[in-house]
């Protein structure tokens, strides 16, 4: 079996030839996608951001660890979606407003296909008009939200607040989430729920539609 530590370190390295040979030489090994992504990748990414804080990483090094990141969930991301008959709702999902993080909003789309879900991916900086744009034309009847930023969470009740202007409020439901979000703001702001992490957020969604 490979040493999946390597895994690790390719994505804290940026190295993303290595994370790429490393998930597939796993793979074909019979690891569990899901245990590479979360007992490997996320956390590498976490020490990333660590550094990052303490000057040891600048604005490149995140750049290289996100491709590594990414190139490796290119290879795992089709593994968690499964294509289920009748899909349980339509969820349009993206990150805010002025927020430009994806891999984690791109991680829980693919874990919410894989749970049933048709999912509207609406992309990175969403402006609440694009959201709304989902729901009068798509039929989406959950929205996810996701921020990375706290200076960008607030665009997360800007968001709900258009959804009560456009009418459109009380036929969604709204959850959120994303490292710096809590449930007690998601209380605060009116959101139906708050998931923090991907499989969570599938959990959530089937239990709200399910009411
Ligand atoms: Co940024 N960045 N970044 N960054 N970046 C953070 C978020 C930061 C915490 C780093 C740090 O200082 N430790 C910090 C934010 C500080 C703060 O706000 N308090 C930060 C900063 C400051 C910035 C810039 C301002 C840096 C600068 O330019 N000076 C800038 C802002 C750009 C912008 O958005 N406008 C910036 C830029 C970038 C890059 C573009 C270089 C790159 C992103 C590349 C990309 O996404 N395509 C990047 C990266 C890679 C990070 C870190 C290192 C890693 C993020 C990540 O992908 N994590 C990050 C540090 C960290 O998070 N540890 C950091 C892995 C991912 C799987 O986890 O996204 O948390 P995450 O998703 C999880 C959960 O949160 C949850 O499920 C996911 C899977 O479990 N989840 C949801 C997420 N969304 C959800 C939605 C849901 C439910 C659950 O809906 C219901």
């Amino acid at each position: 079996m490979s040493d999946l530590q390597q895994l690790y370190t390719a994505v804290l390295d940026g190295n993303a030839r290595a994370s790429k040979a490393i998930v597939e030489q796993a793979l074909a090994e019979g690891a569990d996608p899901q245990v590479l992504v979360t007992q490997y990748m996320i956390p590498a990414m976490d020490e990333v951001g660590r550094r990052f804080e303490s000057n040891e990483y600048f604005v490149p090094e995140l750049l290289i660890s996100a491709r590594a990141m990414k190139t490796a969930l290119q290879i795992i991301t089709p593994l968690l979606t499964a294509k289920g008959a009748q899909p349980i709702a339509r969820v349009a999902i993206g990150t805010v407003k002025g927020d430009l993080h994806d891999i984690g909003k791109n991680l829980v789309s693919a874990m919410l296909e894989g749970g049933g879900f048709q999912v509207l991916d609406c992309g990175v900086d969403v402006a609440a008009e694009k959201f709304i744009e989902a729901i009068k034309t798509k039929q989406a009847n959950v929205v996810a939200l996701s921020a990375l930023l706290t200076t960008t969470m607030p665009m997360m009740k800007t968001t709900i607040e258009a959804f009560k202007t456009a009418g459109v409020r009380g036929q969604i439901k709204v959850i959120i989430g994303g490292a710096p979000v809590t449930q007690k703001y998601a209380e605060e702001i009116g959101a139906d729920g708050y998931a923090d992490n991907a499989s969570s957020a599938v959990t959530l969604a089937r239990s709200l539609v399910s009411k």
